[in-house]
Formats: C-alpha cells, structure tokens, sequence
C-alpha cells in the first residue's frame, strides 16, 4: 500500500496534526511524519516532494498555521494529490491560513480541509487511497456506518431525556 506523508510546518503544529496520524493507525494506513517548513527550510520542503512519489507515497498531507505556505509549495513540487490543513494561530483565528492554503492558483491544486481538520485530511486520503483498494474502501463503509450508529444512538438518549 502507498504510503501517507504527513507534513507540518513546526512542532508546535504536532498536538492537532497527531489527529491525522492516529486516524491513519486506525485504517492500517502506513504513514510518515516531517517537519518541514516552506520558509525555515524551504530545501527541504522541496527535496521531500521531488522525491515523495518514488518513495513510496500517494498522499501528502501538509499542515501549517499563520502565512501557510507550505501545501502550495510542496504541490508545487509534486503531482501527487497534496491535502492541506490549515492550522489555526493565536492572532487570526487560522483565517490567515485558511485563505493562504486554500487559494492556489490554476495548475497546482491543494485539497484544504477545515481550520485544524487533521481527521478529515486523514480520511481524505485513505479515500484516496481506496479508490484502487476494496479493503480498505470497506473499512471506510464499516466506519461510516459505526459513525452514523454512534449519533442514532445519541439521538435516542436525548429523546429519552428531553421528549415526554
Ligand atoms: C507555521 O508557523 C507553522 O506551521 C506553525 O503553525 C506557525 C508557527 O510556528 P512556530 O513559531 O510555533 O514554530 O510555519
């Protein structure tokens, strides 16, 4: 199976981005995990895309917070499909990066997730993934119906409690 590159622009990006790595471990889904940023170390940010295909990944998840540029500029250096998670900053609420991330120019597409959406980035790619994997694409069925179980059964208490 393909492997997941999960790439952050700091550490201090680590505590939400974890979110995806654990739902990759979910899935059975082998991954990554790099620090790299599009300003601080912007060589290697690029020598990682450049290579990331023939090292065996199919997905690259990029997250980074304030000025993000880092899903563009690694998009910009590969063709495989980039998902960008924009990470929520203590100024701007992650709007700054929000719109830096989302707002790529024709040629190079950046999937972007919501503000801090290190899940859905994680079951972007493994939908990605699925697509050419019929087991996997069942565990995503299975989880999806657990899922919709799981706010069935919610749905049950709260008219147990509130509805007379
Ligand atoms: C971005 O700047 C990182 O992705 C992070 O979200 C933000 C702040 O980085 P630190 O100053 O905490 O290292 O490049």
């Amino acid at each position: 199976m393909k492997k997941v590159a999960i790439i952050m622009g700091s550490d201090s990006d680590l505590p939400v981005v974890s979110k995806a790595a654990d739902t990759l471990k979910q899935f059975g889904v082998p991954y990554e995990v790099h620090i790299y940023s599009a300003h601080r170390t912007p060589e290697q940010a690029k020598a990682f895309s450049e290579s990331a295909r023939e090292n065996g990944f199919g997905v690259i998840i990029a997250a980074a917070g304030m000025a993000a540029h880092l899903a563009g500029a690694i998009a910009a250096n590969a063709t495989l499909p980039v998902i960008g998670i924009p990470m929520k900053s203590k100024y701007l609420d992650g709007i700054d990066a929000l719109l830096s991330t989302v707002q790529m120019p024709s040629g190079i597409p950046v999937a972007t997730v919501a503000i801090d959406g290190a899940v859905n980035a994680a079951l972007l790619s493994v939908e990605i993934l699925a697509v050419s994997d019929s087991e996997l694409a069942a565990k995503l069925a299975e989880k999806r119906a657990a899922d919709t179980q799981k706010v069935l059964e919610k749905n049950e208490a709260a008219q147990k409690q509130f509805n007379v």
